[in-house]
């Protein structure tokens, strides 16, 4: 079978990771990259040695027989790339945060659905190795029935060198980042009935949130604790680990810093160490988000050969968007928000 075409829409920092990764990536390969930034689209197209290169998205989508586009730029064009691509009746890839608002995320979801075009939101972190492992631990029922949870993290890391959009939005840690963490909540506890979130600016060089709290009441009557914090000074700076604690009726299972698993049951405690590969194109400390970056694009591949939903589809991610929303109008009343009255 052929390699699935891939065009690629946004040169930046980020995209360097999908680069790379799309390299590696069993049946699929990117043909032609598109940037409006030229100098951004010569460094990405030399670097990979991509020849097919465009200023517009839509040029491209015309001019390239294409399966799939990855639209790697910021919230504000997902929603008209993504329009773009469903009416050239090509499957779209489109990074977090999906959308600015609930209604731009529906909006998609719908037009792709009338099109008959898949639709994944690169949300890759439940796709790390370490958080695949401790799922299949709690979903193995060895720990029995869990009850509490907690997804945590926290960081003094300097994001804004590296993304300096992130210091200026009057949004940050909860839609940048919160997402990916409100994301493995939902990933290893289910659905959310209810949200409630505090929210603190520590760093007073940048205009949104840097510090949120954020208690989720699941659907099953789990209860689990959403915390994340560019502010926090720790010996061991951990960026960009998520620490996850999570009890159940038999026992218990930890996520420690450092990669370490610990699973605490009747029978005894076990320790292992979980730490990421570290591909050959990766750097630390990025490499457990870049090994989740290749984990999550052959994920695309195979659902798109199957016909498969992928995990983190459009529908499934407008849940997880949602959960953001909820924990922005709590932290602003104080409230907490029931997910249906959103
Ligand atoms: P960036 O600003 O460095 O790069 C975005 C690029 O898109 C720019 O080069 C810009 O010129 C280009 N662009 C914007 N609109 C365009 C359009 N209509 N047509 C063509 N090109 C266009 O941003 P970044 O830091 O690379 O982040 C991109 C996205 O990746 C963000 O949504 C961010 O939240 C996300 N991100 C995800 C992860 C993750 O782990 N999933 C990590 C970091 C960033
Ligand atoms: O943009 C963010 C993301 O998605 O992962 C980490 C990050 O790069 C900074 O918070």
């Amino acid at each position: 079978m052929s390699d699935l075409r891939g065009g690629l829409i946004g040169c930046g920092f980020f995209s360097i990771n999908h680069l790379h990764g799309w390299r590696d990536v069993e049946g699929a390969s990117i043909v032609a990259l598109c940037d409006r930034d030229a100098k951004r689209l010569a460094i990405a197209g030399d670097q990979f040695d991509i020849g097919q290169r465009y200023s517009d998205a839509e040029e491209m989508l015309i001019k390239e027989r294409l399966d799939f586009v990855d639209i790697a730029t910021t919230v504000s064009s997902h929603r008209c790339l993504v329009e773009m691509a469903a009416r050239h009746q090509v499957a779209v890839i489109c990074q977090k945060p999906f959308a600015p608002s609930m209604q731009d995320a529906s909006a998609m979801v719908t037009v792709c659905e009338g099109a008959g075009v898949p639709l994944m939101v690169h949300e890759n972190f439940r796709w790390q190795s370490a958080i695949q492992t401790l799922s299949a631990i709690v979903n193995n029922g060895e720990i029995g029935a869990p009850f509490w949870g907690r997804v945590s993290f926290r960081s003094a890391y300097d994001v804004f060198s590296g993304q300096p959009y992130l210091a200026t939005g009057e949004r940050f840690i909860i839609e940048d980042l919160g997402i990916h963490i409100l994301d493995i909540a939902r990933f290893l506890f289910g659905d959310v009935a209810g949200v409630t979130a505090r929210t603190r600016r520590v760093n007073p060089a940048i205009r949104g949130e840097d510090v949120a709290t954020v208690l989720l009441d699941h659907e099953n009557g789990v209860t689990s604790i959403v915390d994340c914090s560019y502010a926090t000074r720790l010996a061991v700076e951990p960026f960009p680990e998520t620490l996850i604690e999570v009890d159940g009726s038999e026992g218990s299972v930890r996520l420690n810093q450092g990669y370490e698993l610990v699973v605490t049951t009747k029978g005894g405690v076990r320790r292992r160490d979980v730490s990421p590969p570290l591909l050959p194109w990766a750097s630390r400390p990025w490499h457990n988000i870049q090994e989740s970056v290749q984990a999550i694009q052959q994920h695309w591949v195979d659902c798109l050969r199957a016909d498969r939903e992928p995990a983190t589809s459009g529908r499934d991610n407008v849940k997880t968007l949602a959960l953001v929303e909820a924990a922005y109008a709590s932290a602003r009343t104080h409230e907490k928000v029931a997910l249906g009255a959103l």
